[in-house]
């Protein structure tokens, strides 16, 4: 449902790549969204615009200022610069704590009535998340003050990014056979291969990839992976003895293995849709994956301490099917994926004798994995989606 908004409502979204795909592939996705169905003009300040590229094949890498899909795509090429008043946006969003040009906060200061200033920060399941959304904080020196936006997977959140039309595209997907057949064979997948369990793969390159190859190889049933180009590098070139470009396949036992380009975002949801279970890492595919319904396994971004390892807990703890059928074996493959241990095991050994035993019991649990898929889809679905959620928040303070 769009919100009552100003026609001319303009916003600014502040986005700095880190590194990896996720903060500008959120941004691009929030962007595009508010620009679409709710008629904000958008201009988006992206520093990386190889990156950029990468997720949206239609940027000029080289151009300042360009439109891309209806949103002004500014090059942040540094924190120099002056601004006026003119020059701010009603709504200004800084995207995961960058900081913005102090030139930009300054003339923002100016600005009468006050922009709506918002950070929008970094997606976690944990519980202290609803205590600080939408908590306001003063800047030290000028008049303005920030208000934390997080997303999330409960009502006291701002929820989840997911455009309007999704589902319905996805349904769309999923009831033409040929249409996923077709979409599937530009990656060179046969009609044969379509018979297999069809498995999507992104990680970092930490993950245990290896053993996992080999026990779907020496497993009982046909597994296809299609792994995007520069994904599990290393593990990949080393299953097809070859450098890992797009096109390149290999069989051994039931695996095959094909290397699929790296896809633009929008192909990326269909990759998803079409496959029976999703490696899905970070932030967005995450998201992702868990719109598209089917069974995943996340690889988290990985922070020091094991930080990441508390949020994953706190996501499976979420996540935990009601009824426990597919919760045990979907937790401890998650949890070995990411480097944990589930409670009361240690390290085994043999880890290519531990993936053996993991990817089994994940198999025999995939129907129930996949009924917590949807079922799960439809309860985050009922919190409304990030874009709505944040206009509404910005309309609250004005
Ligand atoms: O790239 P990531 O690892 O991003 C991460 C996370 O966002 C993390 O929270 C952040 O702190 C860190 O970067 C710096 O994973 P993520 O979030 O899934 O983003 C990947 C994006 O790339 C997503 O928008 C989907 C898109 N994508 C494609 O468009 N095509 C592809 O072929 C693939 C594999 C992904």
């Amino acid at each position: 449902m769009a919100t009552e908004i100003t026609p001319s409502l303009t916003l600014a979204l502040f986005c700095k790549v880190v590194d990896n795909y996720g903060d500008i592939g959120i941004c691009w996705r929030l962007a595009r969204q508010l620009r679409h169905e709710h008629g904000v003009a958008v201009t988006l300040w992206v520093d990386d615009l190889q990156t950029f590229q990468r997720i949206c094949p239609e940027v000029d890498t080289g151009a300042p200022l360009q439109q891309v899909a209806g949103v002004a795509v500014q090059h942040w090429a540094g924190q120099d610069g002056g601004f006026t008043p003119a020059d701010v946006a009603d709504i200004v969003i800084e995207f995961f704590g960058c900081d913005i040009p102090p030139g930009y906060i300054a003339a923002m200061a100016q600005c009468e009535p006050r922009p709506v200033w918002l950070n929008l920060e970094g997606l976690t399941a944990e519980e202290w998340v609803e205590g600080c959304h939408t908590l306001p904080s003063s800047h030290p020196r000028l008049p303005l003050t920030k208000h934390f936006f997080f997303p999330g997977f409960t009502a006291k959140t701002g929820g989840l990014l997911r455009e309007s039309a999704l589902e319905g595209q996805r349904q769309a997907f999923l009831s033409d056979a040929a249409a996923m057949a077709e979409f599937l064979a530009r990656f060179g997948v046969t009609p044969a291969e379509l018979a297999s369990l069809k498995v999507s793969l992104f990680c970092y390159p930490h993950a245990p990839v290896a053993e996992l190859f080999s026990a779907w190889a020496q497993g009982g049933e046909p597994v296809l992976c299609l792994v995007p180009e520069g994904v599990a590098a290393d593990a990949v070139q080393a299953f097809l003895g070859a450098t890992p470009a797009a096109g390149a396949v290999r069989s051994s036992g039931a695996l095959t293995v094909r290397v699929l380009p790296f896809v633009p975002q929008q192909d990326y949801d269909k990759l998803l849709w079409a496959c029976d279970l999703n490696f899905v890492r970070g932030e967005d595919s995450v998201v992702r994956a868990q719109w598209a319904g089917k069974p995943f396994v996340w690889h988290i971004y990985p922070q020091d301490e094991n930080l990441h390892h508390k949020k994953l807990g706190a996501f499976l703890q979420r996540y935990a099917d009601p009824a426990g059928q597919a919760a045990g074996a979907l937790d401890a493959f998650s949890l070995r994926w990411n480097g944990a241990l589930p409670p009361g095991a240690d390290n085994g050994p043999d880890a290519a004798a531990e993936w053996r035993a993991l990817w089994p019991a994940l198999q025999a649990v995939m129907p129930a994995a996949a009924s917590r898929a949807a079922e799960w889809q439809q309860q985050i679905t009922a919190h409304g989606d990030l874009a709505t959620n944040l206009l509404r928040f910005a309309a609250s303070l004005k």
